[in-house]
């Protein structure tokens, strides 16, 4: 039988609980969780490729401005090309009736409290909008910078918002999504006057953790730089189809 830790055991100044709970239960589970999806997000990766679909997933934390950039993107995108959201949240259509309204094809997904959007629900999500070739199609994340930075969903572009309201040590605080990220888009740039944060320390925070990672500071609320991110989009797209 495993000893019982006394008090004089417990003297470091943080517990590691992630690391002692996950190696004790829940490690097999997640992990053929998510060997499971790397498989479904490989399947979804070919088939967007074959069907000349270009996949952006935006990730973030609540309120980092995810439907806000979607919003102003869909109004300053100059595209023939078909575009589709998928929206996903745990509860509501609040997000979905948004795009509805721009008169772009959606799909909501509501993970309720299983609280993570995998590469099989994409997938069952893009087979039942009947997708059509040489399209765009973005993706809203879940508001969570932890576990959605785990799912690949054969995505294209994963691109992570960074609201400079969050202050300058997310990056740093939750690496993993920062470090699978292809973009990082800072929002909300039109606060910074207002708030403490130095865009200098959070960029170099962003770059600490990712090196490789673009970064485009942006504002959905006035507009700063978003017809940039629209034509950054649309060159990347342009290679791909
Ligand atoms: N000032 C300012 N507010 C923003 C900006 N982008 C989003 N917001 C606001 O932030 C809140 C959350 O935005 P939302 O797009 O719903 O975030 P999401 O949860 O990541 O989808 C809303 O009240 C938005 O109006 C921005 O660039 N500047
Ligand atoms: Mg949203």
């Amino acid at each position: 039988m495993a000893m019982k830790k006394r008090v004089d055991d417990y003297t470091a100044d943080c517990i590691p609980t992630g690391a002692l709970r996950n190696a004790r239960n829940k490690i097999e589970i997640e992990k053929e969780l998510i060997m499971a999806n790397i498989e479904q997000a490989k399947h979804n990766r070919d088939y967007f490729k074959s069907h000349s679909i270009y996949v952006i997933n935006l990730l973030s934390s609540p309120g980092a401005g995810k439907t806000s950039i979607l919003e102003a993107t869909l109004k300053n995108l100059d595209t023939k090309c078909g575009v589709y959201v998928i929206e996903c949240d745990l509860q509501t259509y609040t997000d979905s009736k948004l795009i509805k309204s721009l008169g772009v094809e959606w799909m909501q997904i509501n993970t309720d409290n299983g609280g993570y959007l995998d590469a099989e629900l994409v997938f069952e999500a893009i087979c039942r909008m009947k997708i059509k070739r040489n399209s765009i199609l973005f993706i809203e994340n879940i508001g969570n910078l932890i576990s959605p930075a785990l799912f690949d969903l054969g995505e294209s572009l994963r691109v992570i918002v960074s609201s400079v309201t969050e202050g300058e040590d997310k990056p740093l605080k939750f690496p993993y999504m920062y470090e699978t990220a292809n973009l990082c888009l800072i929002n909300k740039t039109d606060l910074l006057p207002h708030i403490r944060t130095r865009l200098d320390i959070l960029r170099k925070n962003i770059q600490t953790i990712n090196s490789s990672i673009l970064i485009m500071e942006i504002s959905a609320l006035t507009g700063e730089n978003i017809n940039e991110w629209c034509d950054f989009l649309l060159t990347k797209v342009k290679w791909t189809l």
